[in-house]
């Protein structure tokens, strides 16, 4: 057995905390010959609540689960952290606004990059999954100089799959047959799931679904997915966002298949016409513990006008919250 690397998971008590969690312990992230150590963190009222959820981790008696520790203290949950799933964030209230949300959430990002900038291993690889995840993403990374911005992602992967899923039950297909989607842009209602590029079988995506589907029911059904799940559970997704984080952090490690790419929310390096630094959702391929955005597409104009949509919205996002970077 090799030694055990360290794990940090936020709102780690909240529904996605418990979907993910026993994923983790199981080994479905790094495998089964690598041991791990979940540093939990929660607001203190939440911590009895995930107590219960570490007895029942024990209770599953994993063989890679190192050890749990929990604490309502970020430099705790952080300390020595390889990797962070910054998922609790404060859920939209009744009555608040978009604005409310982003400003309360900032504070928490705010204080949580500070902490994985003291405290995380240097080569700490981060997802935030906690919305607005983006510019929460933002956030963080300009609170932690200390940390290579492009270690801090957001997830998009949820849509990515949400993506592919839609794709392939339209095109009679498996999942597995389905490659090169991709989401650009925010994780929220104006992202651009893009079937440009994408093969169903090997063969171009467009020419086996009608254009008026693609536009007009393809599009918005993706972006607006989490609220069909919210009508027909009564609560938002969990299972599919944890599956979604885990994939995302699994593929950045060992990489994306061949002839395939993901999407990942991760800081534009200026391609494509997206300012650089904002954290903005790409296709990447993943290789040697790195990501590389795809470069060289063409972009028409149909494909142009989503993407500068979804961009101008976290420029807004992000000069809403100017005040929260460091510096
Ligand atoms: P829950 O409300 O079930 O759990 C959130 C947990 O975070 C709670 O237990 C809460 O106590 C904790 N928390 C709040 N502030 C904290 C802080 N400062 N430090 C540590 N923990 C804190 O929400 P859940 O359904 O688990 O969703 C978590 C977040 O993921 C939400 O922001 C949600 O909007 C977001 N999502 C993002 C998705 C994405 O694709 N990026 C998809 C799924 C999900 O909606």
């Amino acid at each position: 057995m090799k030694n055990p690397v360290r794990i940090a998971v936020t709102g780690a008590a909240g529904q996605i905390g418990y979907a993910l969690l026993f994923r983790l312990a199981a080994g479905d992230f790094l495998g089964p010959d690598q041991p791990v150590r979940l540093q939990l963190l929660e607001v203190t009222p939440a911590l009895k609540a995930l107590q219960g959820v570490v007895m029942e981790l024990a209770d599953c008696a994993f063989t890679t689960l190192a050890d749990v520790s929990t604490s309502d203290q970020a430099e705790s949950a952080f300390k020595d952290a390889d990797f962070a799933f910054l998922v609790g964030a404060k859920p939209r209230g009744p009555g608040m606004e978009r604005s409310d949300l982003l400003l309360g959430n900032a504070e928490i990002f705010r204080v949580q990059g500070r902490a994985l900038d003291e405290h995380a291993a240097r080569g700490v690889r981060v997802i935030v999954v906690g919305n607005p995840a983006n510019t929460n993403a933002l956030i963080t990374s300009r609170n932690a100089p200390g940390i290579n911005p492009r270690q801090i992602t957001a997830m998009t992967r949820l849509d990515h799959n949400r993506a592919v899923a839609l794709l392939a039950a339209r095109a009679n297909a498996g999942a597995a047959d389905v490659r090169r989607v991709c989401i650009w842009g925010n994780h929220s209602t104006t992202q651009y799931p893009d079937l440009h590029h994408a093969t169903v079988s090997g063969r171009p995506a467009l020419q086996q679904v009608d254009a008026a589907w693609y536009k007009d029911e393809y599009i918005p059904r993706v972006a607006k997915r989490g609220a069909e799940v919210i009508a027909a559970r009564g609560a938002s997704s969990a299972a599919s966002a944890a599956n979604a984080a885990l994939e995302h952090m699994r593929d950045w490690v060992n990489g994306t298949r061949s002839g395939d790419w993901t999407s990942m929310g991760i800081p534009s390096d200026g391609s494509y016409g997206i300012p650089e630094g904002l954290v903005y959702s790409f296709p990447v391929t993943c290789h040697g513990g790195n990501y590389t955005p795809v470069a060289g597409l063409d972009v028409n104009a149909f494909s142009r006008e989503r993407m500068d949509a979804t961009r101008r919205e976290l420029e807004e996002e992000r000069d809403a919250v100017k005040q929260m970077f460091a510096g």
